[in-house]
């Protein structure tokens, strides 16, 4: 009996999935597992009797670049990727399609050793139907060649790696014999939802698709549209049939206008769901797709901004690069969902996709938990003459806007970034107005791609700083002009800012502008009292963003503005304090958020109060101690409350007005390890700091435990990452103390090998005639720290008279004394590895002369110093 009851339940589970297996006709899964790679070329691998099992096994999302953490001539060319795939015996009733989110830059796919496809473009998907190419109920072998070294597919020069790899998901989809047509020319999924008529009181849907009969059934077709409302409720069913016979088998379909729609925006992201469905005659269903859709409409106006559903509304946002270290661009879905929520965590409104299409993970977030979207192709820097680039750009623009059409997020599609910026440096004259001509005419033709595909969004593009694009008529080209601007960083200082941005609105009244980059670059190690443009420093950084966030928001004829960039980000190119990083992040790669993230959270989020200390960043504080009072360091708390007070160690230092969602206090420091406390209303925020001291004046009471630590040349504190040593900042001798002798500050952007404290190296003196300590008498350590980043003067005008073949050398050499005694004699801090390599020494020295005087003299070239450290021992 009991057996029986079991037998009969089983039935019935058998039976239900059955019915669900005739019903789910469409199945698409992942077959990111079980690959196997080789990086390099093998043309045998296409071959499907080729042998493998040499190869490493991986996993997609997969790049072959993680030597872009290591070197800026990362590998360019070519990578293998393999794998088998059974397909059922069962599956002959089906269509079966092979879909890659991305492949960088360029892929050939081989299906048992025929060629399936050729895919130009490393930030959009394909779908390959390989119906007619599988075998059934046996193993197949799909090969996947994949290039990104390619130079008629964008990007070809841009400040981003250009990672190689099967770095997205790969998918096999099946439907039954009729199915919606699967766009395999732009690989997007072929059902258009558009919203061409909204206002707060109606608004109306339309679908359009088209369907495949790969059968002989030529029986009556029927799609059904259903649209849902927010809250689940079926609003209204469209039937249309379809006429089989006809050979484009396309539908559109209208719905009756809804009235009062519930409108989307980033704050209320009011989701309607349309459901299309495909029956046969007997109303047995085909295949059934979901979207979403959404009611909101946009405009933008060179005097008033944007306007979201009508009413004025200011873009705050962000740029997004993806990469996350150690994987690259292999990120997951998780990962780019985790960046989704704390752009919108910090009040965001507006992303920047830049500078490429990124995963449908992002833009999915975007429609349902509200975030205006700008999306683009990579044509960066410069528009080169390569044959099939132009072609390859317009199919990649159509492809991003066909396979993205249904993100309602979505309010423009932009297509250059900063194009004149090589363009200029590279060409001249004739060569340069011809380049021009070759933009322009590329940017009109896309614009006509944008017009044709999608007529209900802005087109946009992102320019550099410079008057030229109004000059040669590039910004009458588009609808939305965007200015990457970083005055205050790579040039002039901040308040240029402001000026360029009045000079363009006053020009050009009418072009709508959104501020599409500003940034600039912090290192967590760097730290200053007085920061200043391009010194890395988190201080530096915060002013530069607290300067400009208030013009942003008070300049109502600016649209908003998307920051430079969520993240820091891989470059393998880019030298700088961190080599092979782009550090104007507000979040670490490792997307722990700066302090500045609490800048932008203060001012954008107005629905809870914010509050932060804002030292995570420096957190490792050290003081320069003058006497036995505290120390007195300023400490920043980043809050949208009006007044904030702070407390040490449990000492309350007052209450202060908040101004441009900040306030400074002057804090007493002098045990290790102090506690901040900040409190206003009824939010609260603590942090340890840990704290230490170097002496101004060195005596008997400081020296036994002191490590005297100076970063010669440089304004900054710098805390090593690895030892936590601080460096600090770098003073004058003066009597009783201690610090440089002549020379000048001096310093570089370049790399300095051979060492992970690059900014120390970075900043030096150049021509000084010593270093000097106050101190006891004893023993003591000294290390001085060196690199040759320069050209050797005389060197060059000897290099004009100089024999073939006589071989002379350009290193710096100089003298080195301590107190009087040479302990290098012509020292050529490059002799041996060459320039902007980091070297270091160390000398034991007694001193009975209560000082400890270090004298540099050149023999030839300049002297120079890095740093300096002085240990009692
Ligand atoms: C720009 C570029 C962007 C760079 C950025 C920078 O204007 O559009 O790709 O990364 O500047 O940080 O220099
Ligand atoms: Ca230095």
């Amino acid at each position: 009996m009991v057996r029986n009851r079991t037998k009969r339940a089983f039935f019935i589970l058998f039976l239900l999935a059955l019915t669900t297996v005739m019903y789910a006709q469409r199945q698409i899964k992942t077959i990111n597992d079980r690959w196997s790679f080789y990086l390099g070329e093998c043309q045998e691998a296409q071959s499907s009797c080729y042998i493998d099992s040499n190869w490493i096994k991986v996993n997609i999302p997969h790049t072959w670049n993680n030597d872009a953490y290591q070197k800026k001539n990362y590998y360019q060319g070519k990578g293998w990727y393999r794998r088998h795939l059974f397909v059922p015996a069962f599956w002959k009733d089906k269509d079966v399609y092979l879909k890659i989110d991305a492949a960088s830059k360029w892929a050939d796919v081989y299906v048992n050793g025929e060629k399936v496809k050729s895919h130009p473009g490393g930030y959009t998907d394909f779908i390959i139907d390989i119906t007619d190419k599988v075998l059934y109920g046996q193993d197949n072998i799909i090969a996947i060649d994949v290039d990104n070294s390619r130079k008629d597919v964008t990007p070809i020069s841009a400040d981003f790696t250009f990672w190689g790899g099967v770095y997205r998901d790969v998918w096999i989809l099946t439907t039954s014999k009729e199915h919606f047509a699967i766009d395999t020319e732009t690989g997007s999924d072929n059902i258009f939802i558009s919203t061409p008529d909204v206002s707060e009181n109606r608004a109306i849907v339309c679908v359009k698709g088209s369907v495949t009969i790969n059968s002989t059934n030529k029986n009556r077709l029927r799609v059904i549209n259903k649209l849902y409302s927010p809250g689940g409720e079926l609003l209204q069913t469209n039937i249309n049939n379809i006429n089989t016979k006809a050979s484009a088998m396309s539908f559109s379909c209208r719905f009756k206008p809804v009235m009062r729609p519930l409108l989307w925006s980033p704050e209320n992201p009011h989701l309607y769901k349309v459901e299309t469905i495909l029956t046969n005659s007997q109303g047995q269903e085909l295949d059934r797709m979901t979207h979403n859709t959404a009611f909101r409409w946009f405009s933008v106006d060179g005097n008033k901004g944007f306007f979201l559903n009508g009413k004025p509304y200011k873009l705050r946002g962000f740029c997004r690069h993806q990469d996350q270290k150690p994987v690259g661009v292999a990120i997951s879905d998780e990962m780019n969902r985790r960046d989704f929520d704390m752009m919108k965590d910090m009040g965001a409104n507006f992303i920047r996709i830049s500078h490429y299409p990124q995963d449908d993970a992002l833009l999915e977030m975007c429609d349902k938990k509200g975030m205006l979207v700008w999306e683009e192709i990579p044509i960066v820097n410069t528009v080169p003459d390569t044959p099939g680039y132009a072609d390859n750009c317009e199919f990649n623009l159509k492809e991003m806007i066909r396979q993205h059409y249904n993100h309602p997020s979505i309010f423009s599609w932009a297509y250059m970034n900063e194009v004149l910026l090589m363009t200029m440096r590279q060409y001249k004259g004739k060569s340069l107005t011809d380049v021009i001509q070759r933009t322009k005419s590329l940017a009109h033709r896309l614009e006509m791609v944008l017009e044709k595909e999608d007529p209900y969004r802005k087109s946009a593009m992102a320019l550099h700083y410079e008057d030229i694009y109004n000059k040669v008529g590039l910004t009458d080209i588009t609808n939305i002009l965007g200015w990457n601007i970083y005055s205050g960083w790579y040039s002039d200082s901040v308040t240029d800012f402001e000026k360029f941005l009045s000079y363009q609105h006053t020009n050009h009244p009418t072009h709508p502008i959104i501020v599409s980059e500003w940034g600039a670059g912090s290192d967590i190690r760097l730290h200053s009292l007085n920061p200043h443009q391009f010194d890395f420093s988190s201080e530096y950084q915060q002013t530069y963003i607290e300067h400009y966030n208030p013009v942003i928001e008070d300049s109502a004829y600016v649209c908003g503005s998307s920051y430079w960039n969520f993240i820091d980000f891989n470059v393998a190119g880019r030298q700088e304090s961190m080599p092979r990083t782009n550090n104007k992040g507000v979040t670490y790669n490792n997307r722990t958020p700066k302090d500045v993230y609490y800048y932008f959270k203060s001012a954008w989020r107005k629905d809870i109060p914010v509050l932060h200390i804002a030292s995570r960043d420096w957190n490792r504080r050290c003081g320069i101690q003058r006497d036995s009072l505290p120390v007195i360091l300023p400490v920043k708390i980043y809050t949208n409350q009006p007044e904030v007070e702070l407390f040490i160690d449990n000492k309350s230092l007052g209450k202060k007005t908040v101004k441009n969602y900040n306030a400074i206090f002057e804090v007493p420091f002098s045990s290790t390890e102090p506690l901040l406390y900040a409190k206003a209303g009824d939010v609260s925020d603590a942090v340890k700091i840990h704290y230490t001291t170097v002496p101004y004046n060195i005596n008997s009471d400081n020296v036994d435990n002191m490590e005297l630590a100076v970063n010669v040349g440089s304004n900054c504190y710098f805390t090593s990452s690895e030892s936590q040593l601080t460096w600090v900042p770098d003073k004058e001798y003066t009597k009783g103390s201690w610090g440089y002798i002549g020379g000048e500050i001096s310093g570089t952007q370049t790399e300095v090998n051979a060492t992970m404290e690059t900014p120390l190296y970075q900043t030096q003196r150049k021509g000084l005639n010593g270093y000097r300590f106050d101190l006891p008498n004893g023993e003591y350590e000294v290390e001085l720290l060196f690199s040759d980043i320069y050209k050797n003067k005389e060197q060059e005008v000897y290099l004009l008279n100089h024999k073939e073949g006589s071989s002379i050398s350009e290193d710096n050499c100089f003298d080195i004394s301590i107190n009087g005694d040479i302990v290098e004699n012509r020292f050529c801090p490059s002799a041996f590895s060459g320039k902007f390599f980091a070297v270091k020494r160390r000398y034991i020295v007694g001193t009975t002369e209560s000082k400890i005087e270090i004298n540099f003299k050149a023999n030839q070239g300049v002297t120079f110093l890095s740093g300096i450290k002085i240990r009692k021992i």
